[in-house]
């Protein structure tokens, strides 16, 4: 196979002090932390899409970067050589996992038999690779946002012949995904949503994303397709409105239909933001409903309105996602997506690496603080002294359901004006940075 990325070697740890650029300071796969190897408390997955096929472009301007596994004349031999070169990433880099939509491996042909002979093809490519080198996918996904027909949304468009297209997509990505032993499959609503109201039917468009997803449903039972489902939130971009638009607005679409049984979260941290929360917020609301399935690691600009899907570096994020993963017991079918990719400007193929390892490093950094903050218990005793009122008799019977607005009334007549008790938000942010500096 040839060599792709001819200037780097596999990825090593070779600690903090270390010099060396393609190095991991604080990622060591084998290291157990709390029981477990980093490896394992992280599933690290490469995305395909901005990895492999994302070359730069913006609305503004076309490509920046050159890659040498790009520049075959046909159509066939380019997938190919891509598939090669992903794999030949994975192992330098030293992630288990990776993640694709159906067109990005395979680009859409000239008919829909041509698109799925092209993804055949690629797939038994990938499942060898993946049988030679031991990585496996997390999640497979359709496309169902780039081609023009899909402009007024997939599963929501106005004309059930489009719907019917998408849904002949999915059944295939549902195949492939199972081909490829996925431990999951990610439906992100990219224009379902809609530009204007003045055109849209939002109630029979929800009917129908919920009648799709149903349809989904059946077919993984029928093929007896394994994988945990994942629906990602989204709140705009491409569309001005998304109907997933958060963790709370899926979670209620899927409680309506009847889908919260077969579906998780994938929550993505530059969405988060986009829909005016914190990454932490998300999973924190995941986790409270027991949603949570998997992340796509990323990071927005605080300056910028729109989905910058840049790598994750900041250790706030980094370190209090890992707290909350690691309270909820971990991922199951999961893991963490690096669903970011390089600035306009970083055109070389070593940037995807040191893009890749900072990431991780941030993650470990994140990690080995989330699990100091666990076995402390610091932050646990302090929230768990501010609510040990509802553990007092009196609480519970509240709890229990067995309380009246009389009993209200009552205990606050014998007990009078209660005295508040501060939050001591700054000492707790002050703790923060002692397991973080
Ligand atoms: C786009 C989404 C997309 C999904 C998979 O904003 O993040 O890449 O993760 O379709
Ligand atoms: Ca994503
Ligand atoms: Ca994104």
């Amino acid at each position: 196979m040839p060599d792709y990325f001819p200037n780097v070697k596999k990825i090593k740890y070779e600690g903090p002090d270390s010099k060396n650029a393609l190095s991991f300071k604080h990622y060591k796969a084998s290291q157990k932390i709390l029981g477990k190897t980093m490896e394992d408390h992280f599933r690290f997955a490469v995305c395909y899409w901005h990895t492999f096929k994302g070359l730069g472009t913006d609305p503004f301007g076309g490509p920046t970067m050159i890659r040498n596994y790009d520049d075959a004349p046909d159509e066939d031999t380019q997938r190919r050589q891509t598939m090669e070169a992903a794999f030949e990433f994975f192992q330098k880099l030293g992630v288990k996992f990776w993640c694709f939509h159906d067109a990005d491996i395979a680009p859409e042909g000239e008919t829909l038999d041509e698109s799925q002979r092209r993804l055949d093809d690629v797939a038994k490519q990938a499942k060898k690779l993946q049988k030679e080198t031991g990585i496996k996918l997390l999640w497979g996904t359709s496309n169902m946002f780039s081609h023009r027909r899909f402009m007024s949304g997939a599963a929501t468009n106005p004309d059930p012949a489009i719907f019917a297209y998408a849904g002949a997509k999915v059944k295939k990505a549902l195949e492939v995904t199972k081909y490829l032993g996925g431990e999951g499959y990610v439906f992100w609503g990219g224009r379902e949503g809609y530009e204007t109201l003045l055109n849209t039917d939002m109630g029979r468009e929800l009917d129908h994303l919920a009648r799709f997803l149903h349809m989904a449903v059946d077919y993984k039972k029928k093929i007896k397709f394994k994988g945990q489902f994942f629906i990602e939130p989204k709140p705009k971009e491409p569309t001005k409105h998304q109907y997933d638009f958060d963790a709370a607005s899926c979670h209620a679409f899927l409680q309506k239909y009847d889908l919260d049984k077969h579906l998780k979260l994938n929550i993505e941290a530059n969405h988060a933001t986009l829909a005016g929360h914190t990454f932490i917020h998300e999973l924190e609301y995941a986790v409270a409903n027991d949603l949570l399935g998997s992340v796509d690691a990323n990071r927005g600009d605080e300056l910028l309105g729109w989905d910058t899907d840049q790598f994750p570096t900041n250790l706030y994020d980094t370190t209090l996602a890992m707290y909350t993963i690691l309270k909820a017991g971990g991922f199951k079918a999961g893991g963490l997506n690096f669903d970011a990719k390089l600035r306009r400007q970083s055109i070389d193929p070593v940037d995807l690496f040191h893009a890749h390892i900072g990431a991780m490093d941030a993650f470990a950094r994140g990690l080995k603080a989330a699990a100091k903050m666990i076995k402390d218990k610091k932050f646990e005793k302090i929230i768990q002294k501010r609510y040990s009122g509802w553990d007092t008799a009196f609480g519970q019977k509240i709890e229990s359901g067995k309380a009246t607005l009389e009993d209200m009334d009552a205990y606050t007549r014998k007990h009078g004006d209660p005295e508040p008790q501060s939050g001591r938000q700054e000492l707790l942010e002050n703790i923060l940075n002692e397991y973080i500096l």
